[in-house]
């Protein structure tokens, strides 16, 4: 029984990829410097798993920004407005990642978007009607494959395959392509690469095809067998190939595995769904190999090995130890680096995770365990110790949030009153113009705020100076919004890190790592708290701050909290109760914070859920629905505690609702604000096809640019607005919190944001 790894996580033990990426971009150093230090983490990953013992180690799971992009590049998928820039092919890349304005060349990015159900972001496969696909010149995987084996590491090359690379792409604005139409194009590049990697010493490449644990439609099923019969029919002139799924089960698409009839294998994850191990097995060919994904990539707990055993004996029983691999169930890219940086975690809680280091070596001493036990007996033995610890810690058991939790009615998810009853109360309370004005919740972080924050968490000032700090930033902020002359302030959350990370730190049942990252989208990491017990929240969170910020402002000031799924999703969850439970104590929490900052004089209460949408399960269906409940439940019960006449408004920063505009109406929230300006005002029209009674903010400019649009386009923007939502339901507001913003863009949009506003006001009072 061989081990096997997916993918490593790219960004080093330091985050030493994002510094040295942002360093490059800044001009502080130069592109020899940028390869020569991707090269010196390529090594360093190859060699961490070589000393683990894993017996098949990745290679081109490397990615500067990221490995859809490498793939847009290496098959000459790039765009002309990029092409035509005549840049270097670093810079080409990297302006495809977050576009490029320097020198004269001002070109847009690529869209990105959610990879699969993780807080991982792809850049989309862009395709014209006309596309042509050709190998790049010394395309990256044979490049990578090759520095491995000079250093003698024996690796074997990860691609996106040809059906998932199109599935997931999309035609170019102008194109009406459907990607997948162009898959006879796209083929024989991958044969010619195939054979390239052969020729260069590959003996086996490991070829993904997430998107086969999707529900797909008929034209990407029927794509397969053509693909890979094509693939297939080159025999020996190629690497043996695996076939590799993540994040799902496949046995809806077993009808394609024949597809891949004449390949060496495929990889399932058994995290996700072990039930599929029996039926996978009975699809495999005479002599094709299950690579079984036992050990999560995807979250950081411990590998149960016993467990795996369990799964892995029944695999060996049916096919024999050579037709079985043990491996990570996705690549470890959404893990951190290491358990070893983290020195302050408790001892106890310490041993009950694994981060992308351990657990390359479980794989390792998991292929062992299934052959020979004894020969890592210590292994096992402190396996089950750590297994047994969790199991019986008073820290994941807290009786009292268990007993709340039976108490829950289905009364405290409702409201006291409907919509119009609520609104005409809420209306005189908070004295609302027509066209109100608001800002989504952040105000730019800016270097001082950062530097304050650091001090104070190294000790280097006192609670009180900081405290004082954060007061003079609110005070800013809330003067700021009198000269703009906004409706309904915010605070602007000069306190906060992550929007996920701060209610963590503020409730029991998380414990906060200090070198955790995780990749969120090219240089930009994420760090994310840990949820190890039953979740309750022991003083309020946010109050001070907001009910200060009230108290110096002459309009109502908003409060701001992030959702109980979004706050689930964006940590790592438990793995040893429902999701669900989870949620509905995460919800709990944030209930009682709502009721607090309403009693302490905070009438318009934001709470954001962001992962709402993402949280989906992959495939339609009864999980779909059960999700749809509890997720919708728990956001209903957060905010469902307060009186009609306080405001409860919600946040989604993507755009797509069109499948989801159920879930979003059941929120019964007052008031949605959700991204819109980089869409068709068309998408509007679901609202008004659906009859949707309550009010919407959906963002008048895109705060993802420095840019400042000119009034005219606001009001052009709002105009194209009105011809979907009426206009005592509209309310005008940014696409996204401002926290990455400079002080100059934010007064400058929001000083023609309010003029617009103002501008339809008296239009419409007129009228
Ligand atoms: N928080 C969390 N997840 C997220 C977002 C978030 N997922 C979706 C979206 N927002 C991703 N966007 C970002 C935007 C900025 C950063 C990360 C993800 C970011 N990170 C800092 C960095 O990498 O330099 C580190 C942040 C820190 O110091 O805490 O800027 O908002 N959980
Ligand atoms: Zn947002």
């Amino acid at each position: 029984v061989q081990s096997s790894v997916l993918g490593f996580p790219r960004m080093g033990v330091l985050r030493d990829l994002k510094k040295a990426n942002e360093a490059y971009w800044a001009d502080k150093i130069s592109q020899d410097d940028l390869l020569a230090e991707a090269k010196r983490l390529r090594l360093a990953h190859w060699k961490i798993q070589k000393d683990a013992g894993v017996d098949i180690i990745p290679s081109n799971d490397f990615a500067f920004y990221d490995h859809v992009l490498d793939h847009i590049q290496l098959f000459n998928a790039v765009p002309e407005r990029y092409t035509k820039q005549k840049l270097s092919p670093l810079d080409e890349y990297f302006a495809m990642g977050r576009g490029h304005q320097k020198g004269g060349v001002d070109v847009p990015a690529l869209e990105m978007v959610k990879w699969f159900d993780s807080n991982y972001h792809y850049v989309k496969p862009t395709l014209q009607d006309n596309q042509t696909f050709s190998l790049a010149k010394d395309p990256k995987p044979v490049r990578e494959f090759l520095e491995a084996k000079e250093a003698g590491f024996q690796t074997r090359p990860v691609l996106l395959g040809p059906v998932s690379f199109l599935a997931l792409g999309k035609a170019d604005r102008g194109s009406s392509v459907d990607p997948i139409t162009l898959l006879d194009k796209l083929v024989p590049v991958y044969i010619e690469l195939l054979k390239a990697l052969k020729a260069a010493g590959a003996e086996s490449v490991q070829i993904d095809e997430p998107v086969l644990v999707f529900d797909l439609r008929d034209e990407v099923k029927k794509a397969f067998k053509p693909a890979y019969e094509a693939i297939s029919a080159q025999g020996s002139a190629l690497p043996s190939i695996i076939i590799a799924t993540y994040f799902g089960d496949i046995v809806h698409n077993f009808d394609v595995l024949p597809a891949f009839a004449n390949l060496q294998g495929l990889h399932v994850d058994l995290v996700r769904n072990p039930e599929q191990l029996e039926p996978v097995i009975k699809q495999l060919g005479p002599k094709q190999i299950l690579s079984a994904g036992v050990v999560d990539g995807r979250n950081i707990w411990k590998n149960d090995f016993q467990k795996s055993l369990a799964l892995l004996q029944t695999a060996v029983k049916a096919l024999g130890h050579d037709r079985v691999i043990v491996a990570t169930s996705s690549s470890l890219l959404h893990t951190p680096h290491t358990l070893a940086s983290e020195k302050k975690l408790p001892a106890d809680v310490y041993q009950w995770f694994s981060f992308a280091c351990e657990k390359v070596r479980e794989v390792a001493i998991l292929a062992k365990a299934v052959t020979d036990p004894e020969s890592v007996r210590s292994e096992l033995d402190a396996n089950a110790a750590a297994m047994k610890s969790r199991a019986e810690s008073t820290r994941t058991n807290d009786p009292k949030v268990k007993e709340r939790q039976a108490q829950v009615t289905d009364e405290m998810h409702h409201r006291k009153s409907p919509f119009d009853v609520r609104y005409s109360q809420q209306k005189t309370h908070l004295s609302l113009p027509l066209f109100p004005t608001t800002t989504i919740g952040s105000f730019p972080q800016t270097s001082e705020i950062r530097v304050q924050r650091n001090k104070f968490t190294k000790g280097e000032i006192t609670e009180q100076e900081y405290d004082d700090f954060i007061k003079k930033e609110i005070d800013l902020a809330i003067q700021i919004q009198d000269e703009l002359g906004l409706d309904v302030y915010v605070h602007g959350e000069p306190e906060r890190n992550d929007m996920v990370q701060y209610f963590g730190e503020r409730l029991q049942g998380y414990v906060f790592t200090t070198h955790a990252w995780v990749q969120s989208y090219g240089s930009r990491c994420v760090r994310p708290p840990i949820i190890v017990g039953d979740i309750s929240r022991p003083a309020p969170m946010t109050v001070k701050e907001s009910k200060y910020a009230a108290s110096v402002s002459k309009k109502p000031m908003k409060g701001m909290l992030t959702g109980p799924v979004t706050c689930l999703r964006w940590s790592f969850p438990r793995v040893d109760v429902h999701q669900s439970v989870q949620c509905q104590q995460l919800a709990l929490a944030l209930r009682d914070e709502v009721v607090d900052l309403e009693k302490n004089g905070i009438f318009v209460i934001q709470v954001d859920e962001p992962a709402l949408r993402e949280g989906l399960p992959l495939r339609k269906g009864s999980e779909r629905d059960a999700y749809l409940k509890w997720a919708v439940n728990s956001f209903k019960l957060a905010t469902a505690g307060v009186e009609d006449s306080t405001q409860i408004h919600s946040h989604f920063c993507y755009s797509e609702f069109q499948d989801f505009f159920h879930a979003i109406a059941a929120l019964d929230a007052d008031v949605l604000s959700i991204e819109n300006s980089k869409s068709d005002a068309k998408l509007l029209k679901v609202f008004v096809d659906e009859a949707y009674p309550r009010h919407i903010g959906p963002g008048v400019y895109d705060i993802h640019s420095p840019r400042v649009p000119p009034l005219e386009e606001f009001k052009q923007r709002i105009q194209e607005m009105l011809q979907y939502l009426r206009p005592e339901q509209l309310w005008i507001n940014p696409d996204c919190g401002l926290k990455t913003r400079k002080w100059d863009e934010v007064k400058g949009a929001l000083t023609h944001m309010v003029n617009a506003a103002k501008y339809f006001r008296e239009q419409y009072t007129k009228a």
